[in-house]
Formats: structure tokens, sequence, C-alpha cells
């Protein structure tokens, strides 16, 4: 009989550049996860996408993959360019900066990701699980209650939003470099992420 996949379907997505950012280490860690079986992370199928840094751009791509692919756990990893650790994200917020342009050069008119909508609304992922399995495995992580107020933050609170899947979350990753994080670090520390949320029944 033929193998059957069994598991989660799990979609994986990371960023391109965006003005500050020329490199975003977000999209080689697409290209890693990408060359590993679905199985590696516990899930049945697997699909990495790289979005563009962009407000409208980002969210057209995401609709499209959820449609295509119907995942049950979306995981979104994106680049803080400030932080030492790995931020688990909690909650998305209904705000967007109307300064700070995008990768197309657009920028958000009214101050929030949707003219309706609660302000905030949490991430389903096991987020206290995610960081505790970082911590034990000697990755430096936390949990944050801010996501920002640009791109990264609008594509949690889209995806929470448009209920795109049972478990969705976002991770920001520290600068390839900072805080001692590699590009291996990177790829170990989102192995975990991966294998914390499709153990999760
Ligand atoms: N980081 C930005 C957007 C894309 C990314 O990787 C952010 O934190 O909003």
């Amino acid at each position: 009989m033929p193998a059957r996949n069994t598991g989660p379907k799990l979609l994986v997505t990371g960023f391109g550049p965006f003005p500050g950012a020329p490199a975003n280490p977000t999209e080689a860690l697409m290209g890693t996860l990408r060359a590993e079986p679905a199985s590696t992370f516990g899930a049945g199928a697997l699909e990495t996408a790289v979005l563009p840094t962009e407000f409208a751009g980002s969210w057209d791509m995401l609709r499209e993959l959820y449609a295509d692919f119907a995942p049950d756990i979306v995981v979104h990893f994106g680049l803080s360019l400030r932080a030492e650790a790995i931020h688990v994200e909690r909650v998305g917020r209904n705000r967007a900066d109307p300064d700070k342009p995008d990768a197309a050069g657009q920028m958000p008119s009214s101050g929030r990701v949707l003219g309706s909508g609660p302000d905030a609304l949490p991430a389903t992922l096991p987020v206290e699980e995610i960081v505790e399995k970082l911590g034990a495995a000697g990755v430096a992580a936390a949990l944050s209650d801010d996501a920002g107020a640009y791109v990264c933050n609008a594509t949690l609170y889209r995806s929470l939003h448009a209920n795109a899947a049972p478990r969705v979350g976002f991770v920001h990753v520290p600068p390839v470099g900072q805080a001692g994080f590699t590009e291996a670090r990177l790829a170990e520390a989102a192995s975990i992420i991966l294998s914390a949320t499709t153990a999760k029944r």
C-alpha cells in the first residue's frame, strides 16, 4: 500500500527585502525549509512562500495560498531589525504606521489594517510551548505582545481576521549576525517551532 501522508497541512511564509533591510533572512530560511520533507516537522504536507513586503501584495499572495492549499497551520516568519532573540508574537493589532513605506513605496492611509475589525486578535499557535522548547534547546526566545505596525503585524492580523487556518501565528527573528544568530541557528529554531505547532493536539 502506498504510504499515506498523515499530519496537518503546514504553510510557512517569510518576507523579501524592505526599506532598511536589503536582505531578509526569512527569505533564505524558506529555501532551507522547502528542501525538507514535510514529515521532518511532523506535517502531512508543507508549503512555503516568500511574500513581498507590501501591504497589498502580501495579502494578494496569501489569499491565493489559503484558497489553493487550505492549510491547517500557518506560521509566518519576519525580520525584526532590533530583536536580540526569537520573538513569538502573541497578538496581531489593527494598526498600521502611515509613515513607513512598504517595498512598493505604499503606505497605509488610515492607520488601521482593516477599517472594521477588533483592535487586537490573539495568535492561535501554542506560543508558550514554542518559547519553552526553544529555551530548552538553548535558543534565545521570548513572547512578544508587539508585532509592530508594519507589514508583519498587518499579515498576522489579516490572517487571524480571515480565519486562514485553525492555528495561525507569527515569529520575528533577529538579523543574521546579531546576538549570535546564524542562518543555521535560525533554521534550527524554525524546525523546533514548526514541530511544536504540529505536535500540539
Ligand atoms: N519584517 C517587517 C516586514 C517584513 C519583515 O520581514 C516587519 O516586521 O513588519
